[in-house]
């Protein structure tokens, strides 16, 4: 048994200690076949496994946004950890010398946690305080729409990252079928398809988490920046000097002539990162319950790498499914989603 499927037994027996209540209204939700437990509920039109129905919910509850707070949003597997450690590294570029600095000996998602993971109660986050940071740095997945409203009215910044969607699709396959409860049946990826183009993934449907934020980003362009995965691939300096800028800390001409910009890009690189011993054993603790293999979230990093997995069929019906969904949005230009050659 792989250590990430103990980690998820474990999540599941803590999940069987839930009180009744919490499992009644379970019940009363409605439910599909799932990618790494038996089933996902559908809660307030987004599917999640028990524990984040449970983790979201909690988030709503206690989770009370502050001016100073960042917020990095994505759907699972959009690079996450990649903007972890950039946003880290850019907050934090003249508190750390490179031979110092947290990365190296810690993985990104111990250096930005997620909102719907480390609250146990509301005592979580006023208790929350990384110590090296004057500001809060958090990450989610949860959609725009089902965010407590503090978020919004508190003027935080979110930054949201978009991947294209086979990509997204091809990477979620990969790490669910690795974190998938060893007692379920194998996942094929053509299950995972039918799942996931019936907008059955997890923190799903996939294009109204990105509809939501897109929308968010539209409306508040001061306090919501849309970034995406490939243009952040095609030219990293521009992307992270946009992102400094947007978190109001623009390098200085100073630092432009250091190439500060270039050095954070290298230091948060799949290459650099991925060799990393802290990166490459151990578990990452989420929770007391949930922990997964570090190795799990590196696995090619890079842009197109659904074509070694998809038939052309199911990617001219992804695309199809994305250019209907995204239809009418400015978005679908932005995102140049038809990728077929
Ligand atoms: P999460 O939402 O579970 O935290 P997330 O980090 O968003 O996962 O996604 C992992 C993907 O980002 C993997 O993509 P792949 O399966 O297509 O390879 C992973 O390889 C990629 N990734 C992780 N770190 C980096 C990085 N530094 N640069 C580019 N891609 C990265």
């Amino acid at each position: 048994m792989s250590l990430s499927h103990c980690s998820h037994h474990q999540l599941e027996d803590e999940y069987k200690k839930t009180d009744q209540n919490e499992s009644d209204m379970l019940k009363n939700l409605p439910r599909e076949k799932g990618w790494t437990t038996e089933y996902v509920y559908q809660y307030q039109s987004v599917w999640l496994t028990p524990t984040f129905v449970k983790g979201v919910k909690l988030v709503q509850q206690y989770f009370n946004a502050q001016s100073t707070d960042i917020l990095l949003a994505t759907l699972p597997k959009s690079g996450t950890t990649w903007f972890k450690a950039l946003i880290f590294s850019i907050m934090n570029r003249t508190r750390f010398d490179s031979p110092s600095h947290p990365l190296l000996t810690k993985g990104p998602h111990d250096c930005i946690p997620f909102l719907e993971y480390i609250i146990q109660d509301e005592r979580s986050y006023q208790d929350y305080q990384f110590s090296c940071l004057p500001r809060r740095l958090f990450a989610t997945h949860i959609p725009c729409p089902l965010l407590p409203a503090s978020v919004m009215s508190s003027g935080c910044k979110i930054v949201y990252v978009f991947r294209e969607t086979k990509d997204v699709f091809v990477s979620n396959w990969h790490y669910m079928t690795k974190l998938r409860l060893k007692e379920l049946p194998s996942f094929p990826i053509e299950d995972a398809f039918y799942l996931f183009c019936k907008g059955v993934s997890h923190f799903g449907p996939f294009w109204d988490h990105v509809l939501g934020y897109w929308k968010a980003s539209l409306e508040n362009p001061e306090n919501v920046i849309f970034l995406t995965y490939e243009d952040m691939k095609k030219d990293p300096v521009v992307c992270v000097m946009k992102l400094a800028k947007f978190l109001g800390k623009p390098f200085s001409l100073e630092e432009e002539r250091e190439g500060v910009a270039q050095e954070i890009i290298r230091l948060c690189s799949f290459q650099n990162l991925s060799s990393l011993e802290v990166n490459q054993s151990g578990l990452q603790h989420f929770s007391p319950h949930f922990a997964v293999e570090n190795t799990h979230f590196w696995r090619k990093g890079q842009v197109g790498d659904w074509k070694n997995y998809m038939t052309l069929e199911m990617a001219q019906q992804l695309d199809e499914i994305t250019r209907q969904k995204l239809a009418g949005t400015s978005l679908i230009e932005t995102l140049h989603v038809d990728t077929i050659t």
